[in-house]
């Protein structure tokens, strides 16, 4: 078969596919002499939302093909979505892979017309972060990986280090993912503040908290604030989907898998993402243990992880700025900002912005985890609904103050006592 057009594989013709790519081939020693072709496996293991991921492997090597089909995979054919998506993950790898190598899987083939990217295989004992924070795992390294990833690439594709004109080139790669976009803006920042058939949560214990999001004048203010940020601001290539399903941990080991949602938008939509989806592992601790004590300890790492993950991030990335602030970046010409104090109070400005832009996209996208189409496994592992709900309510009640009052928030450690008195 030569895969000259689109065609939905499955586990048999994946490895037809394989078989008819050099470079697969070769990965796989497949020409070599022995039984490697023979001895193929092929295994469906995608768990996300959205496409198929098969894990093809022999007795030398494992390959993972993830393939986007013109939907989403969790709700079927009636919820179109361009499989083009695959060419924007395809890119965003390759670019965050040259930012950022220890923390992003090596591709090895993309093909636009088969949607369809070959990657290296994350091993066991890689698992995917939400998992391991719902078993209660700690990684004592996440957070200066994490702080290094989002550092790295979201100061290297900003205007801090590109000149205005490469900016705009820039951005003009990846301003095809518009669609992709446009559903993170329907899921995010408009559906949980409305009634839509899509919307659900655990009924009917947050029934009356769900309406009161679509009544709440203040919060619906601020998500219209966030919503523009995402829509107009193109600072800095983000990976946009940077929960803790896109994120697979070892002891030693961070990897971020997934940026098929990526393009220049506000930074702090990856931060707030991954913060936010911290906290929500922080609320559904008690859901998930008989006596709320059994995870006391777990609760305080995933509050100093909430914090050292900004607090390094925080340094990295100024850390970045001062190395290259008389590199090409426009943002602060030297010329203009030519004295230690308008460098301070230039930084200081950015970064609190910048947190308090984390800090209302995070609370948003734990809202829409909580009321919005696509829940967490945080949560709906917890079997018995009051519970969840229980649990639930308490994230839900901390995004909205979050998102109401985020520019009253001067640091992380104000946040993590917040976050202790719900
Ligand atoms: P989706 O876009 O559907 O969310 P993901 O890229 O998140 O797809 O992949 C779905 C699942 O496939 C992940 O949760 C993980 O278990 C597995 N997976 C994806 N990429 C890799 C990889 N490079 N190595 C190992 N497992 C992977
Ligand atoms: C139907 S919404 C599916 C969600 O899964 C992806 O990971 C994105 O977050 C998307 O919004
Ligand atoms: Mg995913
Ligand atoms: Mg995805």
């Amino acid at each position: 078969m030569a895969f000259l057009e689109f065609t939905r594989l499955d586990e048999r013709s994946v490895i037809e596919y394989v078989k008819s790519v050099a470079a697969l081939s070769s990965i796989l020693k497949l020409d070599d002499e022995g039984d490697a072709a023979e001895k193929l496996t092929v295994k469906e293991i995608g768990d996300g939302n959205l496409n198929f991921v098969f894990l093809v492997t022999n007795s030398v090597h494992s390959v993972i093909m993830k393939q986007s089909l013109p939907y989403i995979r969790c709700i079927g054919e009636s919820w179109p979505l361009t499989k083009d998506r695959a060419y924007f993950e395809a890119m965003a790898l390759e670019e965050q892979g040259r930012i950022a190598p220890h923390h992003v899987p090596q591709v090895y083939h993309f093909d636009p017309t088969m949607s369809l990217i070959a990657m290296r295989y994350l091993p066991p004992p890689h698992i995917i972060l939400r998992k391991a924070l719902i078993a209660g795992i700690q990684y004592p390294l996440l957070a200066r990986h994490i702080a290094h990833f989002m550092a790295n690439t979201l100061f290297f594709t900003s205007l801090l280090f590109h000149s205005t004109l490469d900016h705009k080139r820039q951005v003009a790669k990846f301003c095809g993912n518009a669609a992709l976009c446009r559903h993170t803006e329907q899921v995010v920042f408009s559906d949980p503040y409305q009634i839509s058939q899509y919307n659900h949560w655990t009924s009917p214990y947050l029934d009356p908290d769900a309406e009161a999001l679509r009544h709440d004048n203040l919060l619906k203010l601020e998500i219209a604030i966030l919503k523009s940020k995402f829509s107009e601001q193109a600072q800095a290539l983000i990976h946009g989907d940077l929960h803790t399903s896109s994120v697979m941990v070892t002891p030693e080991s961070t990897q971020v898998i997934d940026p098929e949602f990526a393009f220049y938008g506000p930074m702090g939509y990856d931060i707030g993402a991954f913060l936010g989806n911290l906290m929500l592992a922080f609320f559904a601790q008690d859901g998930l243990v008989d006596q709320p004590d059994h995870r006391k300890a777990y609760k305080e790492w995933i509050l100093e992880t909430i914090e050292d993950t900004w607090n390094l991030f925080y340094k990295n990335f100024v850390a970045l700025w001062d190395e290259h602030r008389n590199g090409a970046g426009e943002a602060y010409l030297p010329a203009v900002y030519n004295n230690p104090e308008v460098q301070l109070l230039a930084q200081k400005r950015y970064m609190a912005e910048l947190f308090h832009d984390s800090l209302g996209f995070g609370a948003a996208k734990m809202i829409r985890r909580i009321v919005g189409v696509a829940h967490v496994e945080d949560f709906e592992s917890i079997t018995d609904a009051a519970k969840r709900a229980s649990c639930e309510r308490k994230a839900l009640n901390l995004a909205k103050m979050l998102l109401k009052d985020r520019a009253k928030f001067e640091g992380i450690a104000q946040i993590v006592s917040a976050i202790r008195q719900f």
